[in-house]
């Protein structure tokens, strides 16, 4: 098994080799690939030094099976051909080819069977907001068809990437020590501060990053549900964050949503709230699952349900789900 990652110099790149170590994933060699920037950087992977290598257009994917790419939409539509060319798996970070029909779009929990029907050899690695939400709905789909989702999304400074992650470090620094502050990677200051707009607006008021969450859920669930979505950086540092309301056809109690999030796939229950026992950013950084907590009924709908999740977006919400779908591959013996 000979592995490449494109673009291993970003967040998540960085991310792809932690994720490939930590679950021990079977490879013989790895493969970086970054930009003219990253090119010649030397990243350390279980003990052996890895060079970067400049990312062309020429045969370096030749033998490569399964390719991990982040490098942004534009290089992963510009380089999609001289990746799969050779037979190499694209599992793709970006929102290049996520709404193309023949393309999968994949959370193994909910539809990892998809990924075997590939016939540009592409599969998509869901928006991150999108990715923690369906691990949950798919656990209230199983009892009732969810019908509506009302939800707001509460997303720390790592989607933007690392550069923004620094940025929100530095913001800080910057007004403790009374300096001016730096705003390059969001529209505003986000130290001390929300920002109601992730990504740009589209003609229906709504942002890219909304519309992804209403586009890609009904793709992965293959499901008619609609999705109404607020999207809201904050200034936390690595975990997302949503506060999600469920209109389901026929009404669920409390003790059964528990239930169903106790036992579903990659989901982990933290709902003891005379304890002040719920998920958080802060302690789901780092964090493999995705934490649900904050379990109510809805008061003004009898069919209504409302719970609140957390998950680490850099490793669910990007890496480890594309790991994750390369060791379906792997286990249904498909890459
Ligand atoms: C954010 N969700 O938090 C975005 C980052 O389509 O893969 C990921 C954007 C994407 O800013």
């Amino acid at each position: 098994m000979k592995v490449a990652i494109v673009g291993v110099s970003g967040a998540v790149g960085q991310e792809f080799l932690r994720v490939l170590d930590e679950r021990n994933f079977p490879m013989d060699e790895l493969v970086l690939f970054g930009s003219k920037r990253s090119a010649g950087t030397m990243y350390t992977f279980r003990g052996k030094q890895i060079e970067v290598k400049l990312l062309q257009h020429n045969d370096d994917f030749k033998g490569i099976d399964i390719a991990f790419t982040s490098a942004g939409a534009g290089t992963s539509k510009e380089f999609a051909d001289t990746i799969t060319k050779f037979g190499a798996v694209m599992i793709d970070n970006s929102s290049a080819f996520r709404m193309d029909n023949d393309v999968p779009l994949v959370v193994p929990e909910v539809n990892a069977a998809d990924a075997l029907e590939r016939p540009h050899g592409i599969i998509a690695n869901p928006n991150c907001t999108t990715i923690q939400m369906v691990v949950a709905l798919e656990a209230i789909e199983k009892l009732s068809h969810i019908k509506k989702v009302h939800v707001s999304t509460y997303q720390a400074a790592s989607g933007a990437g690392a550069a923004a992650m620094d940025e929100l470090y530095e913001q800080y620094r910057q007004i403790l020590a009374n300096e001016p502050v730096t705003i390059e990677k969001f529209a505003y200051q986000l130290a001390f501060n929300l920002i109601p707009q992730v990504d740009v607006f589209t003609e229906n008021g709504y942002t890219k990053e909304e519309m992804k969450m209403y586009n890609e859920t009904r793709k992965i669930m293959h499901s008619d549900v609609k999705v109404s979505a607020t999207c809201v950086r904050v200034p936390a540092l690595r975990a997302h964050s949503e506060s999600i309301w469920v209109e389901t056809e026929r009404p669920i109690s409390v003790e059964e949503a528990r239930e169903a999030f106790a036992n579903g796939d990659g989901l982990i229950l933290q709902d003891n709230p005379a304890e002040k026992d719920y998920p958080m950013p802060l302690f789901i950084a780092g964090k493999d699952p995705v934490y649900v907590g904050r379990i109510r009924k809805d008061l003004s709908n009898e069919n209504g349900l409302t719970f609140w999740i957390v998950s680490d977006q850099i490793k669910k919400g990007a890496a480890l789900n594309a790991v994750q779908i390369a060791e379906y591959l792997i286990k249904v013996k498909n890459a």
